[in-house]
This record gives C-alpha cells, structure tokens and sequence, in this order.
C-alpha cells in the first residue's frame, strides 16, 4: 500500500523505501508530480529528483532543494520527504502553499549521495563522503559538498583522499556532482532559490564558506535568511545562527552553496538542521518530527520572500 504515503509523521527510512515512495508518491500525485531521472552514481544507482508543478502557460521560477549530500546527515533526507509530502497534502486546502504552487515549481533531490547514505546504513553510520575508489582502491570516497567548481580546495578542504573533506581529483570529478551542476546549470535561468540540507549545527548559512568577502546581495540574504531562523524558532523554540559560512561556522571551499550563488542563483542556503551537538548526527526518535515541522515554517518563510523575486 501507500505506506507513509499519507502518515503525519517525518520518518528517517532506507534507501529502497526512498526510492518506493518517490515512485509512490509520484503515482499518487501524478497530475503534480513527476520522478525524473538525474543521474547515476559512483556505483550506478539512479539519482532521481521529483518535480511538482502545476500546469501552467507561463514558465515559472524554480525552487530547488537537495538533501543527504552527506551520507550520515540522516535527518535531511527526511526532510526532503516531509516537505515534499506537505506540500502535496496541502496545496488544495491550505491557501499559502496554494499560492506558492501556482507560483513556483519545486525540484526536490531526496538522496544526493545515496552511494554513501546506503553505506552508512549497512557498514558505518558516521560515513559522510561518496563511494568513488582512489589511489588504486586504497581509500574511498569524495567529500561531495567539496568537489563543486566554487574556489575548489582552496580552504577547508583536503587533497588527501583519506581526509573526510576530501575535494576529489578535480573540480566536478563525481558523477554525483556532474549530475547536480549540469541540471542546475542548464536550469540556472529560472532557479530564483537552492536550498541545501545537511545537519548537525542549527545553522541556516549563506555564501561565502571560500571567502569571508560578503556576495553583493549579502544584506538580503541576512534577511531573508533570519526571517525564516525566527519562524522556525516560533514552532518549538529552537535557536538557529544565521551567517555566512566562514563568519558563524568554518572556511569551506567547493560547496555547492557557494558555486550556485557563483553562477547567478540569487538565493542560496545551507541548513544545518538539529542538534546542537549532543547526539550530533544520530539525532534521537523523538527529535525528528518536530525538526521537520518546523523546518518547514523555515523553508515556508524563504518561499514567501521570493515573490516576485
Ligand atoms: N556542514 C557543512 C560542510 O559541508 C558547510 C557546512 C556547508 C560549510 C556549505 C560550507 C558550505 O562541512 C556539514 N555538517 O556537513
Ligand atoms: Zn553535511
């Protein structure tokens, strides 16, 4: 059956109950959603994305979001879940998400890394990086939110394929992230939004990580950004720090927030979801309901601010 197709509940699942929801829900939702095929992986899995949108005759801006760039971040992947279930059970009765469909058109990655995010399933659950095999298969894996053609391993970032930021042989060399910048480059035009989700941290951060030179539109982005941070806080009290990158975090180089400001997406955002530390990446049962749920005010928050944007 429609299994956690319709539930009130954000549930951390395996990758074979991702994929059979995506092809689920997309069943279900068929007037509004579609699965597309975006690539494959290291170890050729398909990477699928969903696209909601409702027909219409004038194009549309676009919102993007991926999630579990990260293997270990479980609690992301989640999330692209919840969102994409909120927005489809709502969008006929709830007038705000209403009018974003009929605004926006919405392309959700659930599963960037699902390489990783398998292994850290079934062998180490603290795995953060891709699969891909270096220096003759001796160690494995690129850290994929350093491999993107933004300042590559300039800062914050390895060359040394044992290291967990690993930037990889070459700017883009993943087929992960091939995938992801040449569908957001040949969509570029018309994305007004990115939206990347990783936790642990309780940030919600902005370009740069490579500099700490402030992007032209940074004001905006502070705005914006601690508009949702307060509509977030209003759900259940928890506190986000909102900043740039190498301002409230770490210098990063090769982030896929950076290169998509980069090359001209107006609005672009890393969450760091919960915790704050304490459990980390293995966020407790009974935190992650209430972190999707106000997650999504968050996310809610951004979308109303890219009208007419
Ligand atoms: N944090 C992010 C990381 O890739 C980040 C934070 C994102 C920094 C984007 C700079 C740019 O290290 C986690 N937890 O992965
Ligand atoms: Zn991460």
């Amino acid at each position: 059956g429609y299994m956690h197709l319709l539930t009130d509940s954000c549930t951390i699942h395996h990758s074979p109950k991702i994929y059979e929801w995506m092809s689920q829900i997309s069943e279900k939702y068929k007037e509004v959603v579609t699965q597309n095929f975006l690539g494959m992986t290291y170890e050729t899995r398909p990477m699928y994305y969903l696209k909601i949108s409702q027909p219409s005759n004038n194009p549309k801006k676009i919102i993007w979001m991926d999630c579990g760039i990260h293997a270990r971040e479980w609690i992301a992947p989640a999330f692209c879940q919840w969102f994409v279930k909120e927005i489809l059970q709502n969008y006929e009765n709830n007038s705000k998400i209403g009018i974003f469909l009929r605004n926006l058109d919405f392309y959700v990655l659930p599963v960037l890394n699902i390489d990783g995010y398998i292994y850290s399933w079934t062998t180490d659950r603290l795995w953060r990086k891709s699969r891909s095999a270096h220096n003759n298969g001796t160690c494995f894996g690129t850290d994929l939110n350093r491999n993107f053609n933004a300042s590559w391993c300039s800062i914050g970032a390895s060359k040394d394929c044992q290291d967990l930021t690993f930037c990889g042989t070459a700017p883009v060399s993943e087929p992960e992230t091939i995938a992801v910048s040449s569908f957001i480059e040949a969509h570029k035009e018309n994305i007004v939004c990115f939206l990347t989700m990783h936790s642990y941290g309780q940030l919600l951060l902005l370009p740069y990580g490579y500099t700490k030179n402030k992007s032209s539109n940074y004001e905006e982005l502070i705005q914006v950004g601690q508009k949702a941070a307060n509509a977030l806080k209003a759900k259940h009290g928890t506190n986000y720090r909102v900043g740039s990158s190498a301002d409230i975090l770490y210098s990063t180089s090769g982030s896929s927030r950076d290169w998509a400001l980069d090359i001209g997406i107006p609005f672009s955002y890393t969450f760091e979801l919960r915790d704050n530390g304490t459990h980390g990446f293995v966020l407790p049962e009974d935190q992650i309901q209430a972190t999707c749920e106000e997650t999504m005010d968050a996310v809610l928050s951004i979308l109303e601010d890219m009208h007419g944007k």
